[in-house]
């Protein structure tokens, strides 16, 4: 008998770890909790429901709550309103009367309107845990939070977790095109079936809504920055209400990008000066019918002026005149602008890294106040790694939205496993030195420094219509780390990535502890192997995947970004230079300008660099650098091993994916190392240095490569 339990169970677990996982569930797989201790205490702790109110929110937390529970401990929770029972979780709201009996009045305002705590109560004779909040969505977001707990296989025995978003607005961006493609997407077509629209309310979109409540993230852009004016139309107002009404209970506020020749395009004007009255009547209006269709509308992003959208300047007006003429249409109905501060002129001579800084930094205070300007981390494009953004603690009178990029345009797309937790940290974390030490650019865009009431932070999606959403199952890591920086400034990439690991895959330390380490990572050594020391924007023109320094056509050069020349490599960013240095405060300034210290990962960003520069280890920069790019390859292969040996750990799809994508990650690395090692070497002249096997092919070889499957 014992033995037939025993093969049984043997075969349950194999059964669960071959069971191909297609990845739809993303880190809320609720998977069955095994360890009997843990399931009992769950079980005892979580024996009745108890919530005294309802409301669309209240209805999805509990939906949750039940659906989890039933996954992770086959149980089924049963609802009361009697709170004297041992074992009670009792979620809600003040206007719920099991919440009021509790006298938290105090403690619960101040949580403001997102926040919640997760406490165990005395409630009469028994203990019980309180799910509280001000309002129902922070309900929700505690609810979400009690099962990453259980997800992730803590105690909930004795519990005091109290949480407050740092950050207001929260918001996905997605490039998602009117006709089912994504600009930059790598995952599939848009999830948003604009054709079906309203009528049909897809699953996805309540799956895509939970995913984000269960992170914090509270609003989505729904389509494109290069935008099409045709989503302001009342026919497509209407498909938006339907979302929006879907996305609604889930907290998630739906925003439109706006075009800023809408007036003309749709509105039948002859002109969209922002200082024309009839244009000012028209956003007037049209904000109006928006909120008619969308009452809680989030408010517009705009690009303009910007890779030929148009804004503005097409009209000798400023950025702000443009932003304020928007602004004051949504200001009657609580909308914000998120104004993108993403502009470059593509002029020889010119630093592309200096000219949003000097066409915004003059504008600070000129906004109206419910206008929010969005620059991305660095001022160049969502490289792999710049210098942050100059922007970032030089505009104290406007709120800075900060822009990520969760979708790896400059990253591999969804093929190469980065994991971009480490890339949020090291810019929010950032010392801008604005108001002194201490000036990080959480604080900056918490609105914490200048004590803003608006604040946010952008993440541009990296999800389409793939079964698993993200292309890459660990590209889904970076839309949980988003939401998770996001709600915290200050998060622990470890710790997001520890918890992202046990929710998507396993809490086995045996897989987490080499996974994890494989993912802290990976976002450094591709880094490595594309663009180590601040070198940047060398990749392919057309589509931003594998290596082109070599690229040049009449509008665009690569060398204006890598300065390869017979003396040295990097652009010089000093006083000698373009002197963007200037735009950083002190003492980052003078840090950044000295050969000496700045720091080496930034070094070509700042700096051009002779070939014999001696390194701080002795070495020459040429040396140093060829070996940065080959470590980054070795660090790849690093990964396909330690990939490699949790093989039987999860299931067999998801472990073949990984693997897979990881073969063709080690090709690639190789590709980008050898062509770029051998495209300098021909401005350098110098030997690889010991131990750096030669390239297998010529140059002319790697300039050839097309991309893969075009
Ligand atoms: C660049 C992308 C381009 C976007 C642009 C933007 O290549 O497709 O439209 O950024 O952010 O990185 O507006």
């Amino acid at each position: 008998m014992g033995k037939r339990i025993l093969l049984m169970g043997f075969c349950l677990v194999f059964l669960c770890i071959v069971r191909g996982e297609n990845g739809y569930d993303l880190w809320l797989r609720y998977e069955k909790i095994n360890d009997v201790t843990l399931r009992t205490q769950y079980r005892s702790l979580l024996a009745q429901l108890v919530v005294g109110q309802q409301s669309p929110t209240i209805k999805v937390a509990k939906d949750e709550l039940k659906m989890a529970l039933q996954k992770m401990l086959q149980m089924q929770i049963t609802e009361t309103s009697n709170t004297g029972f041992p074992g009670s979780l009792i979620i809600g709201t003040l206007a719920s009367p099991a919440i009021a009996k509790l006298s938290l009045a105090k403690e619960l305002a101040a949580l403001g309107e997102e926040g919640f705590f997760i406490r165990t109560v005395s409630a009469g004779n028994h203990t019980a845990t309180v799910i509280a909040a001000n309002k129902d969505i922070g309900v929700l977001y505690g609810v979400f939070r009690l099962l990453e707990l259980m997800q992730t296989h803590q105690s909930i025995v004795s519990i005091a977790i109290k949480e407050i978003p740092q950050v207001k607005l929260r918001v996905l961006n997605h490039w998602d095109n009117l006709n089912g493609t994504i600009e930059r997407g790598y995952a599939g077509g848009s999830i948003w079936n604009w054709q079906q629209l309203p009528g049909i309310i897809d699953r996805r979109y309540i799956d895509y809504a939970r995913a984000n409540a269960s992170v914090g993230i509270n609003g989505a852009v729904l389509n494109n920055v290069n935008a099409n004016a045709k989503s302001l139309t009342k026919e497509y107002l209407i498909k938006t209400a339907a979302l929006a009404d879907a996305l609604r209970p889930y907290g998630v506020k739906v925003y439109l990008t706006a075009r800023f020749s809408a007036p003309k395009e749709i509105g039948g004007l002859k002109t969209a000066d922002p200082l024309d009255a009839e244009v000012i009547k028209w956003w007037a209006n049209k904000a109006t019918e928006v909120y008619h269709y969308i009452p809680d509308f989030g408010g517009f992003l705009v690009k303009a002026n910007s890779e030929g959208q148009p804004g503005p300047g097409d009209y000798k007006r400023t950025h702000a005149d443009g932003a304020n003429t928007i602004a004051r249409a949504l200001a009657p109905h609580g909308g914000v602008l998120m104004w993108r501060a993403f502009v470059y002129e593509n002029k020889k001579g010119s630093d592309r890294a200096k000219q949003a800084y000097n066409e915004f930094q003059p504008l600070d205070g000129k906004f109206d106040k419910n206008v929010l300007l969005q620059p991305k981390y660095g001022p160049i494009d969502f490289q792999p790694r710049e210098a942050y953004h100059p922007l970032f603690g030089a505009m104290p009178k406007t709120p800075l939205v900060m822009e990520f990029q969760l979708t790896q345009e400059y990253f591999g797309f969804a093929t190469h496993l980065v994991y971009l937790g480490s890339l949020f940290k090291e810019y929010l974390q950032q010392d801008t030195y604005a108001k002194g030490e201490g000036s990080t650019i959480a604080k900056v865009i918490s609105g914490e420094l200048e004590e803003h009431a608006l604040s946010g932070i952008a993440g541009v999606s990296n999800m389409g219509s793939d079964v698993n959403w993200t292309g890459h199952p660990f590209a889904q890591s970076n839309w949980y780390a988003f939401g998770k920086f996001a709600w915290n400034p200050g998060a622990d990439e470890s710790e997001v990535a520890d918890n992202w690991v046990r929710m998507t895959f396993s809490n086995d330390q045996h897989f987490l502890r080499p996974v994890k380490k494989l993912m802290l990572g990976s976002r450094e050594t591709a880094v490595d192997y594309m663009t180590p020391m601040g070198l940047n924007h060398i990749m392919n023109f057309a589509t931003h995947y594998g290596p082109g320094p070599w690229y040049k056509d009449p509008n665009w050069d690569a060398w204006d970004y890598h300065h390869a020349d017979s003396v040295g490599l990097g652009v010089d960013r000093t006083a000698t230079g373009s002197n963007a240095i200037a735009q950083y405060y002190q003492p980052l300034s003078d840090s950044f300008g000295n050969i000496k210290t700045v720091p080496i990962n930034l070094l070509l960003w700042f700096h051009h660099v002779p070939w014999d520069h001696i390194m701080p280890s002795g070495d020459s920069f040429w040396n140093e650098l060829v070996m940065q790019y080959y470590k980054g390859v070795a660090e790849v292969k690093e990964m396909q091993l330690a990939w490699d040996r949790v093989e039987g750990m999860i299931d067999q799809n998801r472990f073949q994916q990984v693997k897979h994508l990881l073969t063709q990650q080690g090709r690639e690395a190789e590709w980008w190392r050898d062509g770029c090692v051998l495209y300098f070497q021909s401005f350098s002249h110098k030997k690889l240095p010991a131990g750096c096997a030669r390239p297998a092919h010529l140059l002319s070889y790697y300039k050839s490569i097309p991309f893969p499957g075009y």
